[in-house]
């Protein structure tokens, strides 16, 4: 069991196998990849697809058409779909100060003309979701960026894009993927609430959604699956970046559930029951001591069909849905006005607080039904 299938719709960035393990400490522990050899790789390991910053593919041919020509002949190779790709706005020193949000105007339009070469290739190559992570979006000095002067570029960015995309007849959704600091001291658009508002004062909301990163959230302190559960309420998961992280420290990109497992089992739970039906894309980084890299890709597949398989189990369980029923979760469902009822009908309504505030929520006996499975003793 747990042998992934394409079916399973799992894919990596180029990125995530390819990271040479640089660190802001010591050299490469890695030799680069042939994102060919990658592909191969990864269909092997029964990957669906793979995705790809634009930079990303020019790892070993620095020549950008045979670069393109080699990964097109390994897709048609190996089967694998190229669902998203994205843009490198943030290795490059020009981008020191940011991309769309450059003080540099010449530097925010050079951005623009870097994302939309690479757009025209996504959408050639079958991408339907474009992510844009603004890493280098942000500042450490207070003064030298207007935050909401900032806010305007981005949007103006982002329009320019989505004009773009619906001009030329593609069909393709953006994702931002919001992050709180690293490589900045403070990025902007920091988590998945800051980038749903956003989009909502954009000239195209419809085309632009989330690309939310579990590591992401856990440096900002949050809840990760209550941030998805969120995206997911106002039909925005477009895409999502899977990985696993200690808490709020550095972006760890560890193998998805090598982090918060607890939060991996639920964010499972929930993907899997609300019918997302996007990729399950891995962003995560093999551990610098890791000489071999694909122990590291397939474990990220096995760790998520195994959590597949726990939360089945878990919500097929008696003793959970009685639990269940004991919290009064399924009362939440119903709507707090009766159907004909009035305002008036609840306000004229006698209640007892004191009575009702005996009542037990009983939610450690879920906590603990949820652990048990997990830790496969039931
Ligand atoms: C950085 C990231 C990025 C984005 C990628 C996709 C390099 O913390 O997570 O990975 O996911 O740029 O847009
Ligand atoms: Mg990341
Ligand atoms: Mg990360
Ligand atoms: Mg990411």
């Amino acid at each position: 069991g747990y042998t992934p299938v394409p079916e399973d719709r799992f894919t990596f960035g180029l990125w995530t196998v390819g990271w040479q393990a640089r660190d802001p400490f010591g050299e490469a522990t890695r030799p680069p990849l042939d994102p060919a050899e990658t592909l191969h790789r990864l269909a092997g390991l029964g990957a669906y697809g793979v995705t790809f910053h634009d930079d990303d593919l020019l790892a070993v041919e620095p020549d950008r058409d045979k670069a393109v020509e080699n990964f097109k002949r390994a897709l048609a190779e190996t089967g694998l779909k190229v669902p998203m790709a994205t843009t490198n706005l943030f290795t490059h020193p020009v981008f020191k100060d940011g991309a769309f949000t450059s003080n540099d105007r010449d530097i925010r339009r050079y951005a623009l003309r870097k994302v939309i070469r690479n757009v025209d290739l996504a959408v050639e190559l079958g991408a339907t979701t474009y992510v844009c992570w603004g890493g280098r979006e942000g500042a450490e000095s207070a003064a030298a960026k207007d935050v909401r002067v900032a806010l305007d570029r981005y949007k103006e960015g982002l329009d320019l894009l989505t004009s773009y995309a619906i001009d030329q007849g593609y069909d393709l959704r953006f994702a931002l993927e919001p992050k709180p600091n690293e490589p900045r001291g403070d990025i902007l658009l920091p988590t998945v609430g800051h980038a749903l508002a956003f989009i909502n004062e954009l000239e195209h909301p419809e085309r632009v959604g989330l690309n939310p990163e579990v590591g992401h959230e856990q440096m900002a302190g949050l809840n990760f699956t209550h941030g998805i559960a969120q995206a997911l309420w106002h039909g925005k998961l477009f895409h999502i970046d899977l990985n696993g992280q200690h808490g709020p420290r550095y972006d760890q990109d560890l193998v998805f559930g090598h982090g918060d497992l607890k939060d991996a089992f639920f964010l499972v739970d929930l993907l899997e029951s609300a019918g997302y039906d996007g990729p399950r894309h891995f962003d995560y980084k093999p551990l610098r001591t890791d000489m071999d890299v694909w122990p590291s890709a397939a474990a990220n597949m096995r760790t998520y069909l195994i959590l597949k398989e726990k939360a089945a189990a878990f919500r097929a369980d008696p003793e959970v849905a009685e639990a269940l029923a004991a919290t009064r979760a399924p009362e939440l469902a119903v709507p707090t006005l009766a159907p004909g009822e009035a305002l008036a009908d609840l306000l004229a309504e006698d209640f007892d607080p004191d009575a009702a505030a005996l009542r037990d929520s009983a939610y450690t006996r879920l906590n603990q039904l949820a652990l048990e499975h997990l830790m496969g003793v039931r």
